[in-house]
């Protein structure tokens, strides 16, 4: 009907797992709008006069979780800017903040079709970003210092938000550490059993 929920699917794995490119070919494949909740945070710390500018890049730099109001309010609104009804989320959930602010002003308006996880060690995640930030990011959040904070809150904050979705049996995981081709030969079969 003309009043259906839009879909949405949370992609989540560590910095580096690979969510943005596999995004990408999604969007291509299946026809998802692609909303990362960090380029989101990006793009509104670049807006000249953004009141929450240094905000979001001291939380960026620290590898730390930008409060969900924040977060939720630019995805909200990147939803309600669209005329699609499928969207992929990048990176976010990633904190019980997050997850309980999202509970309170989104999750009843979203039919949740699933919550892709992209799975891949810590050493190759790393070795990507920082390989990256060497070929000119430009991301302030490239770097071994930066890196090891990412870590640390996906360990601590996100994980467990996996963990809560995999209660839900709501989790999809893949193998990431292999080349992108190969890992979305297994995400375009996830997505086929979506439809
Ligand atoms: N690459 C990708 N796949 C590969 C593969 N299979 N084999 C070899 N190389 C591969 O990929 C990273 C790099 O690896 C690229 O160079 C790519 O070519 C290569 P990408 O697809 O960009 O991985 P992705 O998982 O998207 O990595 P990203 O660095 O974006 O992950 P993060 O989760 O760290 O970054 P995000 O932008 O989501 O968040 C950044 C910060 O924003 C957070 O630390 C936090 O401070 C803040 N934030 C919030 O506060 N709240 C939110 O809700 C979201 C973000
Ligand atoms: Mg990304």
């Amino acid at each position: 009907s003309a009043c259906q929920k839009p879909k949405v699917v949370f992609v989540l794995g560590s910095p580096g797992a690979g969510k943005g490119t596999q995004c990408k070919n999604i969007v291509d494949e299946f026809g998802y709008v692609h909303l990362s909740a960090g380029d989101l945070l990006r793009e509104e710390r670049n807006k000249p006069g953004s009141q929450y500018g240094e905000l979001i890049e001291s939380h960026i730099r620290n590898g730390s979780i930008v409060p969900v109001a924040i977060t939720c309010s630019l995805i909200e609104k990147a939803m309600n800017d669209s005329p699609s009804n499928k969207f992929l989320i990048d990176g976010f959930p990633r904190n019980k903040e997050n997850l309980s602010g999202w509970a309170e002003s989104m999750a009843d308006k979203v039919d949740l079709q699933a919550v892709l996880f992209l799975d891949c060690p810590e050493e190759v995640s790393t070795k990507r970003c920082l390989d990256r930030g060497a070929q000119g990011s430009g991301r302030s959040d490239d770097n071994p210092e930066s890196l090891k904070k990412r870590f640390h809150t996906y360990m601590n904050d996100t994980m467990p938000i996996i963990e809560h979705y995999e209660k839900q049996s709501v989790v999809r995981k893949v193998d990431a550490e292999r080349s992108p081709a190969q890992v979305f030969e297994d995400i375009k079969d996830i997505f086929n059993a979506l439809q």
